[in-house]
């Protein structure tokens, strides 16, 4: 008979946390069956021969890899080897408390496809972090839901901590770089329902952490990746597209205006810039945007309307970076302005993808 729940735990020198979460797993799980399986990279601390000691008497499973590959890598190759419809995973260090487990279990019977312990909903938090980690953490976060707009909806999707039908990640084809491997399946894998069930991010007790700048890059590697195979990427790179042809547009209109149709230059210049406004919208709504337009004539114009705000103030923004570099910095005009307008795509972008065809 396949057991209930699979635990998967990725670990590398994990030595001092093993017995203490076998435990706490086992106790956390009494109800259910279930069984723990450790991917560890060949520790040099003897993980994975004090976890297979704990065999005989716990549900416990060693896989041992040759290689130390990395936190994410590591769970996918342990989908391979787990037996249950229902599975999880989570870190060795008790940071991520096995008491939790059931809540998840139990969002899962109630019809979510993955329930997420997470640490930035109702109840959920981290312990003993200072300024800088909270920082960066909520960075990443940040960039992760503007980069890639699908994991909006999930207020956590850089937790470790998570349990998920086996559905779910049964077709996906799963290619992380470094930590976050949950961020992998929100992007890869096939759900409807995602549950986030608050909890608090304890300090390291024993051992060491793993955690060090080169994590940071991979994650940026990672995102990069993603948007590259679920064209987001693509994505990107057509709105900026289309706003070079919203400047030509912009130019060409302001020189026929004046210099053909004998208007006053700045009249001119309000009509260019709409008129170059408009047709960016019109690019973007067929062209970029595709899979986000509604239908009906009342929500072109609303998403007309709402494009036109953000392009004001990102005209705002691409004024202010001027000004700020020029006058304040002392940096040459010309040069401020390219900054400026970077600075105004990246506004745009944002707002549209956030509002505009939200
Ligand atoms: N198999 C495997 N496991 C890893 C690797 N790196 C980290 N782990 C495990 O992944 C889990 C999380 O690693 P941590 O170093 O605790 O990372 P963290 O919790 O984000 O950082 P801290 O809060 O500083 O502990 C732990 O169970 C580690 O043992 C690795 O390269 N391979
Ligand atoms: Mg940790």
């Amino acid at each position: 008979m396949s057991t209930a729940i699979s635990i998967i735990i990725p670990t590398y020198n994990e030595r001092d946390n093993i017995i203490a979460l076998v435990k706490r797993i086992a106790q956390a799980l009494s109800n259910y069956e279930y069984e723990i399986v450790f991917i560890d990279d060949n520790s040099s601390d003897g993980t994975a021969e004090l976890a297979e000691s704990l065999s005989p008497k716990y549900p416990v499973k060693v896989i041992v890899r040759k290689n130390k590959r990395g936190l994410a890598s590591a769970v996918v190759d342990g989908l391979g080897y787990v037996e249950s419809e229902v599975i999880g995973v989570m870190d060795a260090d008790l940071q991520h408390p096995p008491e939790v487990i059931p809540y998840l279990v139990k969002e899962l019977v109630s019809g979510a496809d993955v329930a997420i312990a997470s640490r930035y909903v109702k109840g959920g938090g981290c312990q003993g972090w200072g300024l800088i980690r909270r920082i960066i953490s909520r960075g990443a976060i940040f960039l992760a839901h503007l980069l890639l707009p699908s994991t909006r909806k999930v207020k956590d999707p850089a937790s470790g901590f998570f349990i998920l039908n086996r559905r779910v990640v049964a077709n996906a084809k799963l290619r992380p770089t470094g930590y976050k491997i949950l961020l992998e399946i929100l992007m890869e894998g096939e759900f409807q329902n995602v549950a986030e069930v608050g909890y608090i991010f304890t300090t390291r007790s024993k051992g060491e952490s793993k955690l060090n700048a080169r994590q940071q890059i991979d994650y940026l590697k990672h995102i990069y990746s993603l948007m590259r195979r679920t064209g987001e990427l693509l994505r990107f790179i057509k709105f900026c597209l289309v706003g070079i042809s919203g400047i030509l547009v912009n130019m060409g209109l302001l020189w026929l205006l004046t210099e053909v149709a004998g208007l006053f230059y700045l009249l001119s210049a309000a009509i260019s810039i709409e008129t170059s406004v408009v047709s960016n919208f019109v690019l973007n709504d067929f062209f970029t945007f595709p899979d986000r337009r509604l239908p009906g004539s009342k929500s072109f114009f609303s998403r007309l309307v709402k494009y036109n705000l953000v392009c004001v103030a990102g005209l705002g923004v691409n004024m202010g970076v001027l000004w700020l570099l020029t006058d304040v910095f002392g940096i040459y005009y010309l040069i401020a302005n390219l900054c400026g307008i970077a600075a105004a795509t990246l506004w745009n972008y944002t707002l549209s993808t956030w509002w505009a065809w939200k």
